[in-house]
């Protein structure tokens, strides 16, 4: 009988730590552009977000209402300043976090990018 328990514990166990890992979407921020501008999540779904800026200068990925509705994991919340989130130049920030759905307004915030065009939308459904 113990071999068999002992037995079973090791067939189930693979099955266990072979969780499927978090949806990742790639964010490429530029002068003065998201890529892809529409960014489309799944509600409830978790996803690492990898913003990554291939540019010299610094960007933000800024969507206070996005950030407000989901539910940040903790070792991403840290990176979240009033609804904004900071990418040096030649970076990647990556945010772990589950989004609600909703239409949500995205933008740069620093001075004149998003006039310049630097905004979009990300859409939760
Ligand atoms: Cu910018």
């Amino acid at each position: 009988m113990r071999h068999i328990l002992l037995l079973a514990s090791l067939v189930l166990l693979p099955v266990a730590v072979t969780a499927a890992p978090a949806a990742e979407t790639v964010v490429t921020l530029s002068n003065f552009n998201f890529a892809p501008s529409e960014i489309a999540l799944h509600a409830g779904v978790p996803t690492v977000l990898r913003l990554t800026n291939s540019g010299g200068g610094g960007h933000s990925f800024a969507a206070p209402a996005f950030f407000a509705a989901a539910r940040l994991d903790p070792s991403s919340a840290p990176l979240v300043h009033e609804g904004k989130v900071e990418i040096p130049g030649h970076s990647t920030v990556s945010i772990a976090l589950t989004p609600t759905a909703g239409r949500y307004p995205l933008r740069c915030s620093h001075t004149l990018h998003g006039a310049f065009g630097m905004k979009g939308v990300i859409t939760v459904s």
